[in-house]
């Protein structure tokens, strides 16, 4: 394991929970699978800038590292040890107005959900065998589609660099792994196993083995965010019919990142909102009051481009799909009010 020095000024999660106490008691814990402390917390050690830090390897760890995972994932969803997850994925029940009817501010929406294949190890642990049988299993369910779910399934290894620079840029693709997640041991064997199903008009794609098994994702230009949750919803539920997904009652469904854990949604928009670009202190209040994110247009952890933010739901555990779409209606709303206030 690496030296825990290396958290002496990390203002991480991870370095504010792995107390002296917590360490001792879980230094030489092993899930079945033979995962322990140091799988977990390698990306924190090796990138004390982390916001969290940690990485599950497995469903099991949740139990066995609880006493590290419990107040980490208290702290960032607000969700207690005596919780239940819920679900809710009636696109019927949003409150639902579009927030930018004329399409002044909203570029594009896209709302995704994580899922884990029961019975395997998390991407952080599993082995390439293992990863290589869930591409084919995921791939086999998705190229069976038909209708507006139709599509193909595109693996990484001998994707042209054009093509896949091209998706890349588009938004629709992953790239490979930054180095949190290179740390996490997402990395391992890429681009092998690794791929994405998208349909004809690429509303619907699906990312085979990046930091989860599936990222199951709806994605148009504008903002008919309803329309993008109602497209999702009826793809979770096919896929659900055919694959058995990583899930309990308590943390709802599993995921790599302690913050992806529950509804393993995040609905975003890409939104031009300048004014407020320029005055990120009230920008930031207004994310935090209504529960939303503010990222780059390239992914996590990239910058923002010509004023042109991306906006989502941050709480995912304890909280339904409706309500994490509806955290993000209402934080665009508000933001988009601000924006034109600002002028
Ligand atoms: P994730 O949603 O998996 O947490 P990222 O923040 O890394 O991941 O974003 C993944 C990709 O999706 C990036 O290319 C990003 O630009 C794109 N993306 C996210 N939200 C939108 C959106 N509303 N419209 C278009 N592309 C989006
Ligand atoms: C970190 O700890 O900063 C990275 N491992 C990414 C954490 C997940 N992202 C997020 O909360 N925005």
């Amino acid at each position: 394991m690496k030296n825990l020095n290396l958290l002496k000024d990390s203002k991480s999660l991870l370095s504010k929970y792995l107390t002296k106490k917590v360490f001792e008691e879980l230094k030489n814990r092993t899930t079945k699978d033979g995962f322990k402390l140091e799988n977990i917390i390698n990306s924190g050690l090796e990138n004390p800038d982390s916001g969290i830090g940690v990485y599950a390897t497995d469903e099991e760890c949740y139990k066995i590292f609880a006493s590290l995972f419990d107040p980490i994932i208290e702290e960032y969803h607000g969700f207690k040890t005596t919780q239940k997850h819920k679900s809710n994925l009636n696109p019927d029940d949003l409150k639902w107005q579009n927030p930018d009817p004329k399409g002044e501010f909203i570029i594009s929406t896209r709302i995704r959900v994580g899922r884990n294949l029961k019975n395997f190890p998390l991407g952080a642990g599993i082995s390439k065998s293992q990863r290589d049988e869930t591409e084919q299993k995921i791939s086999e369910t998705l190229n069976s589609f038909e209708g507006e779910l139709g599509g193909k399934y595109y693996p990484l290894e001998g994707m042209g660099e054009s093509d896949k620079n091209l998706l890349i840029k588009e938004h629709f693709l992953f790239k490979e792994g930054d180095r949190f997640l290179k740390s996490a041991g997402l990395n391992r064997d890429w681009a092998t196993g690794r791929g994405i199903f998208h349909n004809y008009q690429k509303t619907f794609l699906v990312w085979i083995n990046e930091e989860d098994a599936l990222r199951i994702i709806s994605m148009q230009k504008g903002g008919d965010i309803k329309e993008v949750f109602s497209r999702l919803s009826t793809a979770i539920t096919k896929i659900q019919a055919k694959l058995p997904f990583a899930y309990n009652d308590h943390l709802g469904y599993i995921t790599s990142c302690p913050t992806n854990l529950g509804t393993a949604m995040r609905a975003s928009v890409h939104i031009r909102l300048p004014n407020l670009g320029a005055d990120m202190k009230t920008f930031q209040q207004i994310a935090d009051k209504y529960y939303v994110q503010i990222r780059g247009i390239h992914g996590e952890h990239s910058k923002s481009e010509g004023g042109i933010y991306d906006i989502s739901n941050k709480r995912r555990l304890g909280v339904t799909e409706v309500q994490c779409v509806q955290d993000m209606i209402d934080g665009v709303t508000a933001l988009i009010a601000k924006e034109k206030d600002l002028n």
